[in-house]
């Protein structure tokens, strides 16, 4: 071999996950190199710094639990952690676990290759750098490839545009300026009361209306972090036998139309007040599961918005009327509705009058010009695929992910892909991890990752593969899976809806935590069944027969 630097396994991504990798890989003493695009560590919570982002899950929750002096030590100020609050978080487990030595920053990976002959991935980065390793680990989340969309005139605009999901640093003061906003996802949603109390005028362009509920955030009661840190090993387990990985909501035990309308209401309006989304879908057993059951709770946060918003037409126009609640990721807000009560804010509807270009004074629809000085593109991600698909991975044997997953994305649990040995993906499609807390998903797979290393070091094999049969039954078992919910019915990001031309597959695991939890142990407790090991393809292929 030339004279690349030779490591055991190569991370990509310094988010959550790879973060995680570097730590736990180090401890088996292998010889590890990350590479992060970013200046710095921190995923989608270094680049996502847009005003009013925060996370939709507890900061109690939404962390890490390997280490019990880590999570005992960290003070979250509030109920849910501020992007700051979390990136801060994140250096500080960078900095007390010596992370960053292992780390190349401001670095993206172009390429990568597996050898047959060798057994091991040949990296090569934008910044010139070629190296290889047995292992490559891509950490490259879920929600990381930003994406506008493609309006004609963009490059005319006189003002200045912005992606939410690749914020300036310096922050964006839009005091005095007119405004506008396109999409109203969980990014759109959480920035528009913000830019409201700055802007002069902000114009909201809406193509879909999403159901939003109150977070309602709050400093961290004191006794709520004492008794929570008290119980932090016991509820760690508990969150693996919950569905979304997040413990401390009693399951629902009967289904939505068993219970009266007197008592739904008062379920829903307790959930309410409550905050969160966990516990509003919890309210009833199929809220995703049956429409009927669903209507109810959907129904419920209409009249919501309805005695929110005092405008009418504005009010209907916020109504979701075209996916179950629940089925597009649930956002959760502060103030959001309440926004649309300000005078200086305007609801543009643009389903039934789109956008045509951006002009060099702002934008104009089908039926007006609307003069803007700033649009902010709250438009979303390519999800779960888009980043490993930005990548040239391909293998010797001329398979490349590209036309791999060119109908969608095929894996073996979101771990491993057949055709591409030694290769791992933490949270990738197929499994669970954006329908969970994902800091607990990032962690289950990257111990299953660190165990199956240390597995076949043990055993003197150079190789694993997905079995090709185990993956295509995965394939079917998920898309059976999501077939029993209702959540195909939505154009969401999780079936790729919202980037024009790619393929319609439901890509996360929703058999929930535990069930997939499960199979990924009994998977590696018999021997890693479903993959091919050994110590050269030939081998491999014997193995298989
Ligand atoms: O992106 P989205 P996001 N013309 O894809 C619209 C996580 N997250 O960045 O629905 C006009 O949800 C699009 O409209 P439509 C979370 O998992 C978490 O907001 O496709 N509009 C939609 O309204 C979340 O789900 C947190 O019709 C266009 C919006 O843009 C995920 O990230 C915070 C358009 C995109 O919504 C993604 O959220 C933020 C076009 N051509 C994000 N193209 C928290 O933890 C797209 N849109 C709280």
């Amino acid at each position: 071999m030339s004279e690349q630097e030779e490591f055991d396994v190569i991370v990509v991504g310094a988010g959550v996950g790879g973060l995680y990798a570097i730590h736990r890989l180090r401890k088996l003493g292998l010889k590890v190199r990350a590479f992060e695009a970013a200046a710095d560590v921190g995923g989608t919570w270094y680049w996502n710094r847009y005003p009013g982002c925060r996370c939709d899950v507890e900061s109690l929750e939404y962390s890490y639990s390997f280490s019990d002096e880590l999570q005992q030590e960290w003070r979250w100020p509030e109920r849910y952690g501020t992007q700051p609050e979390i990136l801060r978080y994140i250096n500080h487990v960078a900095d007390r676990f010596d992370l960053r030595r292992d780390i190349e920053f401001s670095t993206r990976v172009k390429q990568a290759v597996f050898d047959g002959a060798t057994n091991s991935w040949t990296v090569k980065t934008d910044t010139g750098k070629t190296v290889t390793a047995r292992y490559c680990i891509m950490a490259t989340g879920n929600l990381s490839t930003p994406r506008k969309p493609n309006i004609a005139g963009l490059d005319s605009f006189e003002g200045k545009w912005y992606h939410t999901g690749l914020w300036p640093h310096e922050g964006v003061d839009f005091t005095g300026l007119r405004v506008g906003v396109i999409g109203t996802g969980s990014s759109g949603v959480q920035s528009i009361p913000i830019i409201a109390k700055q802007a002069e005028h902000l114009y909201v362009f809406q193509r879909t209306a999403n159901f939003s509920l109150p977070a309602r955030n709050m400093p961290m009661p004191a006794e709520k972090e004492r008794t929570h840190k008290a119980e932090y090993p016991e509820r760690r387990r508990a969150a693996y036998d919950t569905p979304f990985g997040i413990a401390g909501h009693p399951p629902p035990v009967k289904s939505a139309l068993e219970a009266s309308e007197e008592e739904r209401q008062s379920a829903y309006e307790a959930k309410w007040a409550e905050g969160g989304s966990i516990s509003f879908l919890y309210s009833y057993t199929d809220l995703l599961l049956k429409k009927e059951s669903n209507d109810t709770a959907a129904e419920f946060v209409r009249r919501k918005i309805r005695t929110t918003v005092k405008d009418p037409k504005t009010a209907e126009l916020l109504c979701p009327d075209n996916h179950p609640i629940g089925t597009k990721r649930l956002i959760l807000d502060t103030d959001y509705y309440e926004t649309y009560n300000r005078d200086n804010v305007t609801l543009v509807d643009i389903r039934s009058k789109p956008i045509q270009e951006v002009t060099p004074a702002g934008l104009r629809t089908a039926d007006a010009d609307y003069a803007l000085d700033a649009i902010v593109f709250a438009t979303g991600f390519d999800a779960m695929t888009g980043a490993m698909k930005e990548i040239d991975i391909h293998t010797d044997a001329g398979l490349s992910i590209q036309a791999k997953w060119e109908d969608g994305p095929r894996t073996y649990l979101g771990l491993m892909i057949a055709g591409f040995p030694n290769l791992f993906m933490i949270t990738g499609p197929q499994s669970p991890g954006v329908k969970t807390q994902m800091i607990l998903s990032c962690e289950q797979h990257v111990n299953w990752i660190a165990d199956c290393i240390q597995y076949l070091r043990d055993h003197g094999l150079t190789r694993i593969e997905a079995e090709q049969n185990a993956e295509n039954a995965w394939v079917q078992h998920n898309n059976e899976v999501a077939d029993r919910t209702l959540y195909p019915l939505a154009n969401s990001w999780y079936v790729g809806a919202n980037i024009p031309g790619k393929p319609r597959v439901f890509m996360p695991y929703v058999g929930g935590v535990p069930a997939y939890k499960k199979k990924c142990d009994e998977v590696a407790a018999n021997g890693y069944e479903g993959f091919c090991l050994g110590t050269c393809a030939e081998e491999q292929r014997f193995a298989a027969n």
